[in-house]
């Protein structure tokens, strides 16, 4: 009863792991909708310029405090954002 309790524990444990990559990898992957955020001239191509406009407006966003700096929660939250598609 003993081995099984830990091979169920083992077992959970292991599908949290693998599941949190996943996750992670289809929030911060999701590549169309980066390009349908950043895409302004709508070629379907992302220039530097396309991106680093779009990196410095969600940047603002969370920099609530007008620092021009963040701090590790704010870098957190403008990740996500950034990842998200910024809605
Ligand atoms: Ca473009």
């Amino acid at each position: 009863m003993r081995s099984l309790t830990k091979t169920l524990v083992a077992a959970s444990m292991a599908a949290a792991m693998f599941a949190a990559p996943m996750a992670f990898a289809q929030e911060t992957l999701d590549a169309d909708r980066f390009v349908k955020m950043c895409d302004q001239d709508k070629d379907g191509m992302v220039s530097k310029a396309e991106v680093m406009k779009m990196v410095e407006k969600m940047y603002d966003k969370h920099d609530t405090k007008k620092a021009g700096k963040l701090d590790k929660k704010q870098v957190e939250a403008f990740l996500k954002d950034l990842m998200k598609g910024g809605s």
